[in-house]
């Protein structure tokens, strides 16, 4: 486990992530230096030029670095201490950016939630963090996160601090962790600098320890692949706490490397097409499903979207002949992005023939990446065949935060982690996602765990038996259906009555299934577990 300030295992220092000879490699190779997160260029002729520009508010690179270092004080100052874990969910915006910084500065650890998380996605993760404030905003749309917070401190014993953007009522605004910079003791490289969710395993999110020199080398070296440098402006169109749109290179990648942050509250192209125009935005990200709606947008928007010239597309399959209208309809290049929260990121580069743009998800971004493909029988696959990722590398994890029991299984004794995509890799090193071996539905790039939504299903005493498939959709890819058996003599169960009942229990909206099916009795494999395929057959007929 990395080195985790605050945090001692019962006063034993946490064994190091990487085994030592693998960490003194990265480092003399060059991958790991003594970077950490959070500072911004240091170079005076940048000052004044536009770090975060949002629709009613920007700040200049000197604006952001004076922000960050007076909330890391004030932070300090309410006795939030290195190493004390954090969730931390708000919208796209300058709070957000600076609220970061501050963390990376102050050396406590953001955990990040998505903005779709409710009570029960909240509850886990402060339980499983130990985490001591929750950073949030007043209200987005119809949440109230205030109320949630009030829910979560009645649950979560950890829970010392709220702290909110906006109007605070009964909590603390963050805008009054205020004061003037002093001088705090720099974290150190090895250190756990933030926690990413993982999106590829059956429970609950776990989380993913990154430290400050893994990820800062994810910034470095996806930066230099996209071409992002001081010239650059990038549009954070997805949730900035996902690893997409946060670093690869995304936000902290660009700011790092002098450029400029543009964040859109939402994806939509009414949102982002006037961003992309004021702020001459040049690179953005998003997931397949917002690809068409663009392209459509496209066609009839007034804004000059002239000034984009690469579109990075990840988190689930993207269709190729979608894929295929995006140079024409957008006047930009496509790049695929095939990545993973707990570390690996594969791009097509943007000189690539067009085939491998279309209809591959890329390669490695590091030289230091190991990637194998191993089949059902346990070989490793030839070019072409199809088998499960397992990776190792200077930015991959190597165990998930107080999990012993997935780290079992999710690892191999030598350190690969078994990512759970079977891909196929051809002659030329680029891969392509055909599947998944784990029990997970990809909504258009958001990870629904068929296990946490069962759990939820079975809570319901008129249920005796539930299983998540997925089922094809058209536009997302995958929807998420639930399949129950009622208890005898329970009348019949609606998707309506099934949807608000998970959604009082506080689960995320992507998480609530799409569609229902009852059954008289599941269908079991030879040892009575329920057998999904099986299910997915009979769904599929
Ligand atoms: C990204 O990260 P996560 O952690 O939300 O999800 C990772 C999983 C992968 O294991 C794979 O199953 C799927 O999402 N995935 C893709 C894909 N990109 C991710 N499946 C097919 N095609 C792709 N291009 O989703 C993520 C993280 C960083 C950059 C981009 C995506």
């Amino acid at each position: 486990m990395p080195r985790l300030p605050g945090d001692r295992c019962g006063g034993r220092r946490p064994r190091p992530p990487w085994p030592e000879s693998t960490a003194a490699r990265y480092r003399a190779e060059g991958y790991w230096t003594d970077e950490v997160l959070g500072r911004l260029p240091d170079d005076a002729g940048r000052a004044d030029l536009p770090a975060v520009v949002t629709p009613d508010r920007t700040l200049t690179h000197g604006q952001l670095d004076l922000a960050a270092d007076r909330l890391a004080s004030g932070l300090s100052q309410r006795g939030i201490a290195p190493g004390d874990r954090i969730v931390v969910q708000l919208p796209n915006g300058a709070d957000m950016v600076v609220l970061c910084l501050a963390l990376f500065r102050l050396g406590a650890l953001p955990v990040f939630a998505l903005p779709a998380h409710r009570t029960a996605e909240i509850t886990h993760l402060v339980e499983s963090s130990g985490a001591v404030a929750y950073v949030c905003a007043d209200r987005v749309l119809d949440c109230d996160h205030r109320e949630l917070a009030q829910r979560i401190l009645t649950r979560a014993g950890s829970l010392k601090h709220v702290l909110v953007a906006g109007d605070p009522g009964p909590f603390t605004a963050l805008a009054d962790a205020d004061a003037d910079p002093v001088s705090l003791p720099p974290p150190d490289p090895s250190d756990v600098a933030l926690f990413l969710l993982s999106g590829g395993t059956s429970g609950p999110p776990k989380l993913i320890p990154r430290t400050h020199a893994d990820y800062a080398y994810q910034l470095r070296a996806s930066a230099a692949l996209c071409g992002v440098g001081r010239d650059s402006r990038y549009l954070c169109a997805l949730p900035m706490g996902h690893n997409f749109a946060l670093a690869c290179p995304g936000v902290l990648g660009t700011l790092r490397a002098g450029g400029t942050a543009v964040l859109a509250p939402a994806p939509t192209p009414d949102q982002c097409f006037p961003l992309i125009e004021r702020a001459r935005v040049s690179i953005t990200s998003l997931v397949p499903p917002l690809v068409p709606l663009w392209l459509d947008a496209a066609e009839w928007t007034d804004s000059d979207l002239s000034s984009l010239s690469l579109l990075q597309v990840g988190g689930s399959r993207l269709d190729p002949a979608t894929a295929a209208q995006v140079p024409d309809r957008l006047r930009c290049t496509l790049q695929q992005v095939y990545g993973m929260a707990e570390g690996l990121l594969n791009f097509t580069r943007p000189d690539d023939p067009e085939e491998v743009i279309l209809h591959t998800q890329g390669r490695p971004l590091s030289p230091a990446d190991e990637v194998r493909v191993i089949r059902e029988d346990g070989a490793d696959a030839g070019p072409g065949e199809v088998g499960e990722l397992y990776t190792r590398g200077p930015y991959t994890l190597r165990g998930y935060y107080r999990a012993a029991e997935q780290n079992r299984t999710r690892f191999t004794a030598d350190g690969w982690y078994r990512s759970g995509d079977l891909v196929r890799r051809t002659a030329a090193g680029n891969l392509a996602v055909e599947g998944r071996t784990n029990d997970v539905v990809n909504r258009g790039g958001e990870k629904v765990p068929c296990q946490e939504v069962e759990e939820h299903l079975l809570a319901d005493p008129r249920v005796t038996a539930a299983a998540v498939v997925a089922l094809p959709h058209p536009l997302m890819g995958e929807q998420t259906c639930a399949c129950v058996v009622l208890r005898d003599g329970e009348p019949e169960l609606t998707l309506r009555q099934v949807q608000s009942v998970l959604r009082e229990r506080g689960l995320a909206a992507y998480k609530v299934p799409d569609r229902l099916v009852v059954l008289q009795r599941m269908p079991l494999t030879g040892v009575g577990k329920i057998d999904k395929r099986a299910l997915r057959h009979h769904l599929a007929d």
